[in-house]
């Protein structure tokens, strides 16, 4: 049975296939969950994320986990929050169909995501968390690999925007 879920908690402790880091498109690191994931994961990450070349608003790369528990980093820069006539939304959607995608391809069965673009990219939290579950309850539906997906909220502000958002959902 496949599972949506969404449970408090710091990302760099969750052991999954991949776990997904909220970027910016340098890929080289920054404050926020993805200054948390380059921390934990050591600076092979770093090493390997200088390959990448960057990455554009809305698409993914993936690395290897190194010293996090989580196998594989799925990294996508969010959009930046500019009123919301500049796409955001669907950039958004794209961070998470796209790093969906990514976690498929490459055999991922249980997949991570923070709140993508809520923090300092400051999307508001009841427009991003319907779009975010809306967009992963569809992946899931049709992916014939993904079994699970948690989103991992890093305070209860958050918890309970995601929760509402899944209940309108069902
Ligand atoms: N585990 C789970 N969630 C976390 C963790 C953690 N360890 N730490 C923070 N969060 P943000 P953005 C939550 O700002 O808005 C970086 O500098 C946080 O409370 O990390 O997409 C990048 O390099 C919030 O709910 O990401 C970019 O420049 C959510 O993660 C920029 O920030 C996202 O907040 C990206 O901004």
């Amino acid at each position: 049975m496949k599972s949506l879920t969404i449970i408090l908690g710091d990302i760099t402790a969750v052991k999954a296939d991949a776990i997904v880091n909220a970027a910016n498109t340098s890929l080289l690191g920054g404050g926020g969950v993805d200054g948390a994931i380059h921390r934990a994961a050591g600076p092979e990450l770093l090493a390997e994320c200088r390959l990448l070349n960057g990455c554009s608003t809305g698409e993914a790369k993936i690395t290897k986990g190194y010293r996090l528990p989580a196998d594989n980093v799925i990294h996508t820069p969010g959009p930046i929050w500019q009123g919301g006539d500049h796409n955001e939304a669907d950039l958004l959607r794209n961070s998470y169909k796209n790093s969906l995608d990514l976690a498929e391809i490459h055999g991922c069965r249980t997949v991570a995501f923070p709140s993508i673009s809520t923090g300092v990219y400051h999307f508001p939290l009841d427009l991003a968390a319907p779009i975010a579950v809306q967009t992963i309850q569809e992946f899931l539906n049709h992916s014939k690999v993904i079994e699970e997906v948690q989103m991992v909220c890093f305070d209860e502000i958050t918890k309970r925007s995601y929760e509402q958002a899944l209940n309108k959902l069902k």
